[in-house]
């Protein structure tokens, strides 16, 4: 009986256009917090109270105070084994993109050059009243203020509520046309419409391989699903790849 691991090497070898869609869950290993399970971030804040813009506008200071706190748990942590196979993948020009729901920029950290973080970027900052933007390197330590303007500054991130960035859009939807093997990372596949992106790919003819440590409510459509930690079952893949 072919494994899982070998099955997906075997997409992974002969696929045209691969692109990998993750989730909080390829970064756990790297001791990010997911959203949901046993020590997420949602057990102890109401994701509702704080990445919304309600919240925000109510109480900018609480909100920025649990950005800050993230911002200081992802500065403390490095890519994982997941991350770093998928960077060597593109460079060795299997994998083509990534799109990640993630803010914590760790796969531009792993050495990824293409990816699409639909969510936006914890580290980055734009002015809720004028066109000023910038990137942090280092987690903020009140409530920052616009330099052009003065206004509240608040996280380039998308909130729960907010649409997402429409030419980000417009790349995501064009690469999962153009992917034939779809690799779904460490996603619970429940908030939209990020959740919907494989079932795009699945529609325009594309092969899915799920990695998750549970099954999701994608697991159904999906062609392989490998039920193990990213930060195990790429390098696995990696090894069956590479003949070793
Ligand atoms: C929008 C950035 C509308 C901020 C985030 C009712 C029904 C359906 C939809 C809705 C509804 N009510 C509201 C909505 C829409 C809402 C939504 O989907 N809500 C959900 C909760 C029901 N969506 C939105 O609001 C989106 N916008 O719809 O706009 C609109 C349209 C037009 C015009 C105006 C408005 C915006 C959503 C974006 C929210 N922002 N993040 C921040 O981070 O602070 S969401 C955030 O949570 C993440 O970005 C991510 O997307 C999501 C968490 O999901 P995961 O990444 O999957 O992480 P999770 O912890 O859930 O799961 C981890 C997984 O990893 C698990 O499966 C676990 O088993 C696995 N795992 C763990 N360890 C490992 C592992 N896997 C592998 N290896 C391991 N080691
Ligand atoms: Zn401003």
């Amino acid at each position: 009986m072919v494994s899982e691991i070998e099955h997906a090497a075997e997409l992974i070898g002969h696929a045209q256009y691969m692109i990998a869609l993750t989730g909080a869950g390829i970064s756990r290993e790297s001791n990010v917090p997911t959203f949901r399970g046993e020590d997420g971030l949602w057990r102890r804040y109401d994701p509702m109270e704080l990445a919304t813009p309600e919240a925000f506008f109510r109480d900018p200071d609480l909100v920025w105070e649990w950005y800050a706190w993230r911002q200081g748990l992802i500065a403390r942590c490095r890519p994982n084994p997941a991350h770093l196979v998928l960077a060597d993948w593109e460079r060795r020009g299997l994998l083509r993109y990534v799109v990640t729901q993630n803010v914590d920029g760790l796969h531009m950290r792993a050495g990824s050059r293409n990816v699409l973080e639909v969510h936006g970027n914890i580290w980055r900052v734009r002015c809720v009243s004028c066109e000023y933007r910038s990137t942090l390197d280092e987690p903020v330590g009140s409530t920052p203020r616009c330099p052009v303007c003065g206004a509240l500054l608040r996280p380039d991130v998308v909130w729960f509520g907010e649409s997402l960035d429409m030419d980000v859009m417009a790349r995501v939807y064009r690469e999962l046309e153009k992917s034939d093997l779809c690799l779904v990372i460490g996603t619970s596949g429940v908030v939209q419409p990020a959740a919907s992106f494989p079932l795009v790919a699945k529609q325009h003819g594309g092969r899915l391989i799920e990695i998750n440590v549970e099954k999701t409510p994608l697991t159904h459509v999906m062609d392989v699903h490998i039920e193990e930690q990213a930060g195990k079952a790429l390098p696995a893949i990696d090894a069956v790849l590479s003949g070793s």
